[in-house]
């Protein structure tokens, strides 16, 4: 019953391109790429940013605060978030694909708080950000080596980069560090290298990575893992090299290295 349900939810969201985040519906990264607008929260949850937080954040990304017509540019394409975000000018919104009585009021199009008068009330964001220099990719074979851009030359900055790793059905993904040199501070808040134990940068994170020291190899709880990069306007780095093995390791039991099965745990109602 609950691989049924879990198999379900999971063909519905890849159609989709949605998922739920922090009990967010959220969209995937896929469609944010195509989008050029994406929702981000403070690091300390929901509902935490202010005006010129949440333009903080979208400007750390090499973007800025979407306008009104940007969401509904995005919007028009499915985008879908149930959280209000601060948009240009200091309006506030979210855009409705799908209504639903807790969310949108049941209404469909971008849900307008209107412009607020006091900055420091405290939101989401929308950020728009469409020339991000991308990289990344699908990759499907057993066996790779990913490399930061330009690795082992030093990364560029203002970059972000999705690789998106899928074995086959019934296999697991093994990630061992081969060599990391990316900006370090504390909470690697500057550059970073994340691993989500799922299909997309929505479940399952099972790490941040920054500095010089050889992250732990990890095993991920299904056949697909995401792996993503993203750097700020300054400081830059050597970069990263890691490699993937697709192991035939079908239970989700851990074994040494315990990825996180978030991503999972949340469809076993
Ligand atoms: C503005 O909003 C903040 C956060 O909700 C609140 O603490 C503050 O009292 C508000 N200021 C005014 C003038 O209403
Ligand atoms: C992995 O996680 C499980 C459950 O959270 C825990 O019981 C186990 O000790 C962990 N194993 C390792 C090697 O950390
Ligand atoms: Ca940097």
């Amino acid at each position: 019953m609950k691989t049924v349900i879990f198999l379900v939810l999971v063909f519905l969201e890849e159609t989709f391109g949605w998922g739920f985040k922090n009990g967010v519906l959220h969209n995937s990264i896929w469609l944010e790429q195509a989008a050029g607008v994406y929702h981000r929260e403070s690091r300390n949850g929901k509902y935490k940013l202010t005006y010129r937080e949440a333009k903080a954040v979208c400007e750390y990304e090499g973007g800025r605060l979407a306008t009104y017509e940007q969401l509904e540019a995005a919007r028009q394409i499915g985008f879908h978030v149930c959280a209000a975000g601060w948009l240009h000018k200091g309006r506030v919104g979210y855009p409705i694909v799908k209504p639903t009585f807790n969310c949108g009021f049941g209404k469909k199009g971008i849900i307008d708080y209107g412009f607020r008068l006091n900055k420091s009330e405290r939101w989401d964001t929308y950020c728009y950000n469409p020339h991000s220099k991308e990289c990344g990719g699908v990759l499907t074979e057993p066996e790779r080596i990913i490399k930061s851009p330009g690795y082992p030359n030093n990364y560029e900055n203002d970059q972000i980069c999705y690789w998106h790793i899928r074995v086959n059905y019934g296999q697991r993904v093994f990630i061992e560090f081969l060599d990391i040199d990316i900006e370090e501070d504390i909470d690697c808040l500057s550059d970073y290298f994340e691993i989500y134990d799922s299909y997309d940068d929505i479940h399952g994170l099972v790490g941040r990575y920054c500095g010089y020291e050889l992250p732990d190899s990890i095993i991920s709880t299904g056949n697909v893992m995401t792996l993503k990069f993203l750097t700020d306007r300054s400081v830059s780095g050597g970069g990263f090299q890691i490699k993937y093995t697709a192991i035939d390791l079908p239970s989700k039991q851990s074994d040494g290295a315990n990825a996180s099965s978030e991503a999972y745990n949340e469809f076993e109602y």
